[in-house]
């Protein structure tokens, strides 16, 4: 990059013209013509918002053949087409003793096929789409620790039959210590039957998946890394669009809608396109609606790539030398969690863009809980991760973190400088530049008249919210200055925020709840007064006032009175 071959380009006119030849340049019956542009020579382009655009290098793409999916002949088990499968009543103590071991049904899923059939979940016009007839080769990643024999079978045979066969170099799975008995030889002498080229690396100790996918990531022969999880399946047409996006361009990291796997029926359900990656403020990735803002930069057309702030982590693809170019992974990190949003701040700070492509899908098992052990403590581990990616990559947000996870000061976030030597020499921008033009719908504050407790003037106790999720009445408890449940955000649209939610009420005597802020305003706008300290519902111009005798720990609406139950100290001073 940075070369004399770094192709300028002046205006939109221009950089469409440009863009149309390096399209046609990639489609194969033209690319041996020399009146073509050469692909290989154009290292970056400009493209129309100013981010450059990479090129994939020609000379590492592959012809290919769309060769249709022929599926295995169905074998009359359940579950066929991405059916429920449901459990007769004689076997449910059976089924509730398996669903312990990966806290999912495992019964339904040993009686489904290894290749069983889905229905096509695409978009029309993403059937009708046809991709570049040169395209770069993947190695498909998957670690795992524990995993129960059919989904990580099925996950494997959903991705040899489901990849255009010249384009799947080969399958790396990556055993993370596991302790189960099929995962050993079993595995050895089964992956030496299949039509891939199959690959088991091992780690000696439980490393984590972070770790796990480092190790494997380094025997990777094809040109672009798919990580997928160990319970997944690939749908019809899932890794083309993916391949074709990163050969627009290759710092572009891409990921499938991630589709639902019933952890209990292990119905196949379609997951909505008008999803995208964001997070919370202990850190944790979240869904999250596609805004408006995204929906028009698309032009409306839901089959275009989708630019999103984070990704879920778990099934993306990337080109192998990008991947290393923008630092791989924080080696520090371990068992599970942060990665995801570490990667994600990582790959738009430095340059790089993260995208949801709508025409591959991809099913992954969700379950509620986690099925194996953390070593260390699963608090201490999710912490220690996460305070990595607040002190590398998030600024005086990093601090913010910590103001809002107390506990997080309590686990040691081990030496980081690596990473942060990373961060200079790629010469990232800062959290407030990914915060104003990558996510400016994050509740990460930002534009706010306050952020700290909201302390009554007569009681002395602040407002919390008890820990409670979205729909839970807001409480008060003792101030204990620890930030937490009792820190609030007065934002410029006049909504009192905690995390994600706001305080919304609808009716004039309350109850005051916490509701997913929607951002309309309506029943979550408040209007603070500094001077008389209160705080007015604007659509039932009623005020706050301290709880009554009955429920001493719920906050009330009532007609404005100047009493001192209706006041509130704001804290202005927030430190963070
Ligand atoms: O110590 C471990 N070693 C491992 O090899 C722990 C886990 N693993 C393996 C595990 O067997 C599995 O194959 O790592 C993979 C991911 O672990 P899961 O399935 O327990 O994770 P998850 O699906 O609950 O969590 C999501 O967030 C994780 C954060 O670290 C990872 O990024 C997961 O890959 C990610 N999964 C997805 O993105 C799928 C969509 C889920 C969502 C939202
Ligand atoms: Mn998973």
């Amino acid at each position: 990059a940075g070369s004399d071959n770094v192709m300028q380009v002046n205006n939109k006119e221009e950089f469409r013209g440009k863009k149309a030849a390096i399209a046609a340049a990639l489609q194969g019956n033209q690319i041996d013509d020399d009146t073509n542009l050469e692909v290989n020579e154009v290292e970056e382009v400009i493209g129309e918002d100013g981010i450059m655009l990479s090129p994939y290098p020609k000379s590492r793409l592959k012809r290919w053949e769309e060769a249709p999916f022929v599926k295995p002949e169905a074998d009359g088990l359940p579950g066929e087409m991405g059916k429920a499968v449901n459990i007769p009543i004689e076997q449910e103590k059976l089924m509730l003793d398996k669903f312990q071991e990966n806290q999912f049904n495992l019964l339904a899923s040993d009686m489904i096929s290894v290749n069983r059939s889905l229905t096509d979940v695409r978009f029309e016009k993403c059937r009708d789409k046809s991709y570049p007839t040169l395209l770069p080769t993947t190695s498909v990643v998957i670690v795992f620790h524990n995993e129960a024999w059919t989904t990580l079978i099925r996950t494997i045979w959903s991705t040899i039959n489901r990849s255009p066969r010249p384009l799947l170099k080969e399958i790396i799975l990556v055993d993370d210590a596991s302790e189960k008995e099929h995962l050993g030889k079993k595995l050895e002498d089964y992956i030496k039957t299949l039509p891939v080229p199959t690959h088991l690396f091992r780690t000696e100790n439980r490393s984590g998946l972070i770790r796990a996918r480092l190790l494997g990531a380094k025997h990777v022969k094809g040109d672009v890394i798919t990580f997928l999880d160990a319970h997944c399946e690939c749908t019809e047409g899932w890794l083309e669009p993916l391949l074709a996006r990163i050969v627009e361009d290759r710092t572009t990291v891409v990921c499938p809608i991630i589709d639902v796997i019933s952890d209990t029926t292990f119905e196949y359900i379609q997951a909505s396109d008008m999803t995208w990656g964001g997070f919370n403020w202990k850190l944790n990735f979240r869904w999250y609606r596609v805004p408006e803002r995204e929906m028009a930069r698309r032009g409306g057309d839901r089959t275009a790539p989708l630019r999103t702030p984070t990704m879920a982590g778990g099934l993306f693809a990337i080109d192998k030398d990008y991947f290393y170019q923008i630092g791989s992974y924080d080696q520090g990190m371990d068992i599970w969690g942060g990665e995801n949003l570490e990667m994600s701040f990582r790959v738009w700070q430095c340059g790089g863009r993260l995208e949801i492509v709508p025409c591959s899908h991809v099913g992954h098992v969700f379950r509620d809980k986690s099925p194996y052990s953390f070593p260390g403590g699963v608090q201490n581990v999710v912490l220690h991760n996460a305070a990595r990616v607040a002190e590398v990559w998030m600024d005086e947000w990093g601090e913010f973190y910590y103001a809002m996870n107390p506990g997080a000061l309590n686990v040691p976030v081990g030496d980081v400088s690596e990473r942060k030597a990373l961060r200079e020499r790629l010469k990232c921008k800062s959290f407030r530049w990914y915060l104003e033009n990558i996510y400016p719908e994050s509740q990460m504050p930002l534009d706010y008249y306050y952020l700290g407790e909201i302390r009554n003037s007569e009681t002395s106790n602040c407002l919390d919210t008890l820990g409670g999720k979205a729909g839970q009445p807001l409480g008060m408890g003792y101030c204990h200055g620890m930030g937490g449940n009792q820190v609030f955000a007065y934002t410029k649209r006049k909504q009192i925020m905690s995390d994600d939610n706001c305080l919304d009420a609808a009716h004039p005597r309350g109850p005051i709840k916490l509701i997913r802020c929607h951002g309309m305003r309506g029943n979550q706008e408040w209007t603070y007064d500094s001077k008389t300290r209160t705080i007015k519902h604007t659509n039932t111009g009623m005020c706050l006032d301290k709880p009554e005798t009955g429920d001493v720990w719920k906050p009330v609406l009532r007609p404005c009175n100047r009493s001192r139950g209706q006041q509130w100290l704001m804290q202005v001073d927030f430190k963070w």
